[in-house]
């Protein structure tokens, strides 16, 4: 394989720099900032994806990950102003706002008994009136239900209002919320490091430091996170590797990321409507290059209700090796922003599938990718 590849650089009808930063990739070599910066530039998509495939191959072999989850969301109401956001509402807004009540989420909880999920994914609106305590007994009683669910909760924006609400250090507030069964933490209000562009998109909620501070101490405590990205709107080829670089040196210092996730920027209902989508190659390049970049984190995930089944499909090929879950229809923050999936629900086989028709293997993990099924040579599916 190794030979192959080092053909592909050599004819690839690229830049010397860019051929330059595919041999350094072949020997396992970290890239620098510019580097990312121009195989923005000038990176062809072919070459890109091959350079990204070799690296996903190394890592996980053809794996593909996927794991049973379903989401919860107790509220769409929040008290940020977040310009791409398409799902948020005020709390005087009483049309089409929603709030679950503590019975609702455990039936919701109960719902799913004798089902073999094994994530529950929590994070919704910034709640004014739900803080620190509700949620550490919410998730107290949503293990009492349901034990063996891993429960991923809350965004470093909804635990940043949280512990500053309750006056408590972000470490005292996780310390809460981990003794209470709270496990891991979603990648969630990232969007973009860089502070002037943060400032335009999304200006009144945690800032880029206090974002990496919550998940840095969450690491220290034990509870691991993953990352993502919102690209694909005002931002430049800089930014995101300006992003993607002070991510890097935080899993150098912790380790404690599971995943990167790129986001890719939906325009309906928000407003940022007026910024044009990015094109499939544009989002395929996003993924490769986060795959050759971030050589510290084990697994690209694309999240598939976002940018559709097809496309997720496709970036297997692009150094993708993470379908995120069956999800079973529980979220609803990507339809009303546009995404292709209005109703995201995949089954086992329906996932199952799409890996094999990419010539991938399809494995069931847990959060922590500990491997629960492979099914790269099960006929019989689930
Ligand atoms: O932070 C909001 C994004 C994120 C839009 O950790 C939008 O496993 C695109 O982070 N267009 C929250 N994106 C969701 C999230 C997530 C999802 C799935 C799995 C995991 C995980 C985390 O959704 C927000 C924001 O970046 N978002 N509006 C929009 N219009
Ligand atoms: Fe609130 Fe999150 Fe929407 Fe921002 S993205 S307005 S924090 S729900």
């Amino acid at each position: 394989m190794k030979e192959n590849i080092v053909n592909i650089i050599e004819q690839a009808k690229v830049s010397t720099e860019v051929k330059k930063i595919g041999h350094k990739v072949l020997k396992k070599q970290r890239i620098t900032y510019d580097e990312g910066v121009a195989l923005f530039y000038e990176g062809e998509l072919g070459y890109l994806g091959t350079l990204a495939n070799y690296i996903r191959t190394n890592k996980n072999g053809d794996y593909v990950y996927f794991n049973r989850n379903f989401h919860i969301e107790p509220t769409n109401i929040c008290v940020f102003d977040c310009k791409f956001c398409s799902y948020s509402k005020l709390l005087r807004d009483k049309t089409d706002a929603w709030e679950l009540s503590e019975e609702q989420i455990y039936d919701i909880i109960k719902s799913y008994n004798g089902q073999s999920v094994t994530e529950v994914h929590i994070v919704g609106g910034v709640h004014p009136k739900m803080g620190l305590h509700y949620f550490a007994k919410l998730i107290e009683n949503v293990k009492k239900i349901r034990p063996d669910l891993h429960v991923k909760a809350f965004t470093a924006v909804e635990l940043e209002y949280m512990c500053r609400k309750a006056k408590v250090t972000y470490g005292e507030g996780l310390k809460i919320l981990k003794d209470h069964g709270q496990d891991s933490l979603p990648g969630g209000g990232a969007e973009i490091f860089d502070e002037k562009i943060r400032a335009e998109i999304c200006n009144d909620k945690c800032t880029s430091s206090e974002w990496l501070e919550i998940h840095e101490t969450a690491h220290k405590l034990g509870m691991p996170s993953n990352a993502t990205i919102l690209y694909g709107h005002i931002e430049d080829y800089e930014h995101r590797i300006d992003h993607m670089n002070r991510l890097r040196k935080l899993q150098d210092k912790t380790g404690g990321f599971n995943t990167f996730i790129p986001l890719k920027f939906r325009n309906k209902g928000n407003q940022m409507s007026h910024i044009e989508e990015s094109t499939i190659t544009e989002d395929l390049k996003m993924y490769a290059i986060s795959r050759i970049f971030l050589d510290n984190f084990d697994h690209i995930k694309a999240y598939w209700p976002m940018i559709g089944r097809a496309s997720a499909q496709l970036s297997l090929s692009y150094g993708v090796d993470d379908l995120d879950g069956t999800i079973d229809d529980t979220t609803k923050i990507y339809s009303l922003a546009g995404a292709e999936e209005q109703n995201p629900s995949m089954t086992t086989r329906q996932l199952i599938e799409i890996i094999k028709d990419a010539g991938k293997h399809p494995v069931e993990r847990d959060t922590l990718y500990n491997i629960i099924q492979d099914y790269s040579e099960q006929e019989e599916l689930v």
